[in-house]
């Protein structure tokens, strides 16, 4: 069943030059893009998106983190499009995440972990709004 995911290029992965490589992960493993922005968001956008974690220990770091420099955010379509986008992200900490995965091959460590990637069909609607009209969304 086609399904939409949100995805994030964080601004650690584009200080790399990678957009083009990750990019181009997804539309091999049959992700079409459907929606593209870059932009930079401030820390309230940031702390609006993560929302779920403001009471991690971790949180202010995270947005401050999110905040520091342009990211790339993407809507993927595809047949089960939330978990391929996850088994192909990686687990959280580049340090555990399968070998070849985008985590492993770009992530620093456990905060500057290359993307971002919806883990529900909840929070795909939740975060593909947060930053895209309906109407933004190419039709598929
Ligand atoms: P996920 O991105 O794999 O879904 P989440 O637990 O939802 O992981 O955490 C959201 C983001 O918060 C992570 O991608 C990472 O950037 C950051 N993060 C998660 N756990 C930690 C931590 O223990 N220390 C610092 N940053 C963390
Ligand atoms: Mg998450």
């Amino acid at each position: 069943m086609s399904e939409r995911t949100l995805a994030i290029i964080k601004p650690d992965a584009v200080k790399k030059h990678v957009i083009g490589d990750i990019i181009g992960r997804y539309e091999r493993a049959g992700l079409t893009p459907i929606a593209m922005r870059m932009l930079r968001m401030s820390k309230a956008t940031a702390a609006g998106f993560y929302a779920v974690h403001k009471t991690r220990p971790f949180f202010d770091s995270l947005c401050t983190f999110m905040s520091s420099g342009p990211v790339v955010v993407l809507v993927l379509a595809g047949d089960n499009a939330i978990k391929k986008h996850r088994d192909l992200m990686g687990a959280t900490d580049p340090a555990k995440a399968d070998k070849g995965t985008i985590r492993a091959v770009h992530g620093t460590n456990i905060e500057s972990n290359a993307v971002h990637g919806s883990d529900s069909p909840e929070t795909a609607r939740f975060e593909i709004g947060y930053f895209f009209p309906e109407m933004d969304l190419i039709e598929e």
